[in-house]
C-alpha cells in the first residue's frame, strides 16, 4: 500500500518540506509539501532525487572490516571489537591526539549524530578534530568573534523590509544560500528585487546575477577593495552617525577610516577592473537606501581575501546602521539554542597554536584546519581517522598526497550512507541510517533558518539491513573503549527520539512533545528577532577595526593573469549525487574569447596547472565565465579540482584556510599520453 509521509529534505540548509510517497520500506517519490509555511511546495532536483539516493546501488548495509586487501562484511560486535582493540593500541602508543575525527557536511544535518561525535572526540581527550567548516567558511565565526565578541552571530536579511541586498560570491539560485538559506530562491530573490535592489558581485554571470537588479563582475579576489571603497565613501557621506555614536568607539572608527583611505575610486577600479561609473552607482545605491543587507558566499569566504572582505562587509553594515535593525539585518538566535536568552563572555578572536606538525596554523573553535591533516598523518601524530558524513578525497586540497596519507593510516573509519572514494580506502566502514530513516530536528543549523523556528520529522521508512544511527555507532564504539558518552539517562537501547528530546529542554518550546506535535506551523515561531545583539556587544560596541584584519588589508593583492573560480552545480551537493553523471559532470569552463586567445578553441581536452598541481578534463566554452577566469566545479574525483589546491601555499595565517577560489592557473592542451605496447 502506498502512503505519503511528511518530512523535510536534509541535503542543504533550505530544509524544504517534502511529501514522501512510500510503499513498505521502498521510497517511491518526493514532492514539495504545498502547505509548508516556508517552502510552500518548492523542492529542487536533489530533494526529488532522494528516492534514487536512498536506493543507491552503493548504499551501505553492513559493517565492513578490511582483512588483507579487501573489505569484508562483519557483524557489529566483531567490527567493534576489532576496532576497539586497534584504537586502544593507538591511544596507548600515540596518545589521545593519535585518533582524529573529521566531520563533513553529511554530519551537519544529523542532529544526534553530530552531537555524539563531538562527545566522542572530547571523551577520548583528542585535540585532533577537523570539520568541513575550516574549508568553506572559517572567516565567518572569526570575524563575528573579533567584531561582535561571539562566534555564533549569523547575520540574516530582514526578509520583510530590506530594500537593498548585496550578495558577494554567492549564487543562491543554485546553492540555496551559504549560511543564510534561500528557500525557493528564484521567488525570494525576485521578491527582494521587487522591494528595491539586489546587487550581485560575482565574476561569473550567474543564475542569481541574471535575476538581480545590478551585477558587478568584479575581478576574482577583489571584493575587499570594492567594500573598502564603499566604507570609505559612506563614512564621508551617508553614515548612520547616531548608530555609530552609540555602538562604536571613536578611536576605532578613526582606525577604520585610515585603513580604507587608500581605496579611492582610481585604486578600486584598478583592483576590481570595474567601470568607475558602476562603482559610483553602487555607493550611490547604498546612500539611497540607508540601511542595507549584505551576505558573502564561498566565492568570497574561500578566497585569499576572505577575512578582510567579511570584515569590510560587517563594517559597511555597521556604518550604515544596518545590523540588528529593521530594514537591515538581524541575527537568528536559534529556536533551540535561543541565544537571545543567554549571556556570554565576549571572546577576542585569538587562536590557539595548531597541531604538532603545523604549529603555525591557527586552531579555532576547538578544531585544527583541514590543511593540517595530511601532515599530521605523515608525521605519525595521527594514526587513526574517523570520518563522519564527509568525503575528504572530493573536498580537500592536495588530494594525491592526502590519498597516500589515508592509505598509510593504521585505522580509517568511515561512517557514511553510500560507498565513496573515501570508504574504498577505509579499514572500517559503518553503514549509517540515511536522512529518511531517522527522526531529526535541525540543531547545529538551527540558527541558519530564515525565521526563528524548528522542524521535527519522524523517520519516513525504517532502516533496513544493519544500518544504525550515527549516534549509536559512536556511542557503541565509546562503550567498546570503556566510556559512556551518552547524555544522562540514555543508553545504547534508547530511541532516536530520546536522543533528540534533550535538545528541546532549553528551547523556545514548552517540551519536545510540543515540537513533535506542533510541526513548524503551530510552534511559537517568530519571523525575526531584532535588538538582542546590540545590548550584548563587548563593552557595548562593535569592534569595528580589528587590528589583525587592519594589518592583513595592507598586504592583500589581487592576482594577475588567469585564475580559477569556484562554482556549484544544481544537481549534486558537493560529492553527493555527483555520480549522477547523466545530469552533471565536471568540465573546464572558459569564455569562448579566452579560448580563442589561448588558441584552445578547437581543443576538446585541456590541462589546468596551478603552482601546486594539475588537472585535465573536457573544455567547455561558456560565455558566463569572464575573461581571465577558468571555472571547474568541485565534488568530482575524475576531474578533481582539489589537485590544484595547496595545503601549504596561500594558507590564511589567521584561519588556516586553504585558498579555493581566485587561484592563479595556466591552461594548455592536454599532454598526449604515450601509448606503449607491451
Ligand atoms: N546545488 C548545490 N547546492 C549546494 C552545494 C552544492 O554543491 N550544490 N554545496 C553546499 C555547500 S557545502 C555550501 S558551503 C554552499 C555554498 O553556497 P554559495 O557560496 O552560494 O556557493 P556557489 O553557488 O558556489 O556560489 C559562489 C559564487 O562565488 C563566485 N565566485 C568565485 N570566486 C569569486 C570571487 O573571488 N569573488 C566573488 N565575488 N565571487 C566569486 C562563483 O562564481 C559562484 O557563483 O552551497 C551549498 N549548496
Ligand atoms: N576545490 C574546492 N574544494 C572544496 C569546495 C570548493 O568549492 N572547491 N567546497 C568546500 C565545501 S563548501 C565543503 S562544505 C566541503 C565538503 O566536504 P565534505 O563534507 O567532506 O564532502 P561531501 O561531499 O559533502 O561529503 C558528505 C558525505 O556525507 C555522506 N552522507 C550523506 N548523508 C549522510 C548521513 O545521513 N549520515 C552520514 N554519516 N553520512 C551522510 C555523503 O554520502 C557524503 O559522502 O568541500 C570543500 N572543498
Ligand atoms: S533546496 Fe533542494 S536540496 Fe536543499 S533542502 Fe530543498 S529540496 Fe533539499
Ligand atoms: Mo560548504
Amino acid at each position: 500500500m502506498t502512503e505519503t509521509k511528511r518530512s523535510f529534505c536534509r541535503f542543504c540548509i533550505a530544509l524544504c518540506g517534502i511529501d514522501v510517497e512510500v510503499e513498505g520500506d521502498t521510497v517511491l517519490r518526493v514532492r514539495g509539501a504545498e502547505d509548508d509555511p516556508l517552502s510552500a511546495g518548492y523542492t529542487c532536483s536533489k530533494g526529488r532525487a532522494l528516492p534514487e539516493f536512498h536506493h543507491h546501488p552503493g548504499r551501505l548495509d553492513h559493517p565492513l572490516v578490511r582483512t588483507e586487501a579487501a573489505l569484508k562484511q562483519s557483524s557489529w560486535d566483531a567490527a567493534m571489537s576489532d576496532l576497539g582493540t586497534r584504537l586502544e593500541e593507538i591511544l596507548a602508543a600515540a596518545g589521545p591526539d593519535g585518533v582524529a575525527l573529521y566531520l563533513g557536511t553529511g554530519s551537519a544535518f544529523d542532529a544526534s549524530g553530530r552531537r555524539i561525535a563531538e562527545r566522542f572526540i572530547r571523551s577520548i581527550g583528542s585535540r585532533s578534530k577537523y570539520t568541513s567548516g575550516s574549508l568553506d567558511t572559517p572567516c565567518k565565526p572569526m570575524v563575528a568573534e573579533m567584531m561582535g565578541g561571539y562566534v555564533g552571530l549569523n547575520p540574516t536579511i530582514d526578509w520583510e523590509a530590506t530594500t537593498m541586498t548585496v550578495l558577494i560570491g554567492s549564487n543562491p539560485v543554485v546553492s540555496h544560500g551559504h549560511v543564510t538559506p534561500f528557500v525557493d530562491p528564484v521567488r525570494r530573490i525576485r521578491s527582494l528585487a521587487d522591494k528595491g535592489e539586489v546587487w550581485v558581485i560575482d565574476p561569473r554571470e550567474t543564475e542569481t546575477a541574471r535575476l538581480a537588479t545590478s551585477h558587478l563582475a568584479a575581478r576574482p579576489g577583489s571584493d575587499f577593495a570594492l567594500l573598502a571603497h564603499a566604507v570609505r565613501e559612506i563614512l564621508r557621506d551617508g553614515a548612520d552617525r547616531s548608530y555609530l555614536a552609540l555602538y562604536t568607539e571613536p578611536a576605532e572608527l578613526a582606525q577604520l577610516e585610515a585603513a580604507v583611505e587608500p581605496f579611492d575610486l582610481e585604486h578600486t577600479a584598478a583592483s576590481t577592473r570595474l567601470d568607475p561609473d558602476d562603482i559610483n552607482n553602487f555607493v550611490a545605491a547604498i546612500r539611497r537606501h540607508g540601511r542595507i543587507a549584505g551576505l558573502t558566499g564561498t566565492g568570497s569566504t574561500m578566497s585569499a581575501a576572505a577575512n578582510c572582505t567579511e570584515w569590510l562587509l560587517w563594517a559597511l553594515l555597521i556604518v550604515t546602521g544596518s545590523y540588528d535593525q529593521p530594514g537591515g539585518m538581524w541575527f537568528n538566535p536559534g529556536y533551540l539554542r535561543q541565544l537571545d536568552t543567554r549571556e556570554w563572555t565576549p571572546g577576542t578572536g585569538e587562536a590557539e597554536p595548531g597541531p604538532a606538525s603545523r604549529p603555525e596554523l591557527p586552531r579555532r573553535l576547538g578544531e585544527h584546519p583541514a590543511a593540517a591533516l595530511a601532515d599530521e598523518i605523515e608525521t605519525n601524530n595521527v594514526r587513526a581517522l574517523i570520518v563522519v558524513g564527509g568525503n575528504p578525497l572530493a573536498a580537500f586540497p592536495e588530494v594525491d598526497r592526502l590519498e597516500k596519507a589515508l592509505q598509510a593510516l593504521d585505522v580509517l573509519v568511515v561512517i557514511d550512507v553510500v560507498e565513496t572514494p573515501t570508504t574504498r580506502l577505509a579499514t572500517h566502514v559503518f553503514p549509517s541510517t540515511g536522512q529518511l530513516e531517522r527522526p531529526d530536528m535541525p540543531h547545529y543549523i538551527d540558527q541558519f533558518h530564515p525565521i526563528v523556528a524548528t522542524r521535527y520529522t519522524a523517520a519516513v521508512v525504517p532502516p533496513v539491513a544493519e544500518r544504525r544511527s550515527t549516534w549509536w555507532i559512536l556511542a557503541r564504539l565509546a562503550a567498546q573503549l570503556g566510556q559512556n558518552i551518552l547524555p544522562t539517562g540514555l543508553t545504547l537501547e534508547s530511541s532516536d527520539d530520546e536522543l533528540l528530546a534533550p535538545l528541546a529542554s532549553r528551547s523556545r518550546a514548552s517540551s519536545f512533545e510540543a515540537i513533535v506535535e506542533g510541526g513548524i506551523d503551530n510552534i511559537a515561531a517568530e519571523p525575526q528577532v531584532f535588538g538582542w545583539v546590540l545590548p550584548r556587544l563587548p563593552d557595548g560596541r562593535w569592534r569595528i577595526a580589528p587590528q589583525q584584519l587592519v594589518a592583513q588589508l595592507t598586504k592583500l593583492e589581487v592576482a594577475e593573469g588567469l585564475v580559477l573560480v569556484s562554482q556549484r552545480q544544481p544537481h549534486h551537493l558537493n560529492s553527493q549525487l555527483a555520480d549522477r553523471q547523466r545530469t552533471q559532470r565536471a568540465t573546464i569552463e572558459i569564455n569562448p574569447a579566452e579560448a580563442a586567445r589561448l588558441d584552445l578553441a578547437a581543443m576538446s581536452q585541456v590541462t589546468v596547472h596551478s603552482a601546486h598541481g594539475s588537472v585535465s578534463g573536457e573544455l567547455e566554452l561558456n560565455s558566463a565565465i569572464p575573461l581571465g577566469s577558468v571555472s571547474i566545479p568541485h565534488g568530482f574525483t575524475d576531474v578533481n579540482v582539489g589537485q590544484l589546491m595547496s595545503g601549504t601555499r596561500n594558507i590564511d595565517p589567521l584561519t588556516g584556510m586553504v585558498t579555493l577560489t581566485a587561484v592563479p592557473v595556466t591552461l594548455e592542451p592536454e599532454a598526449m599520453s604515450l601509448v606503449v605496447d607491451s
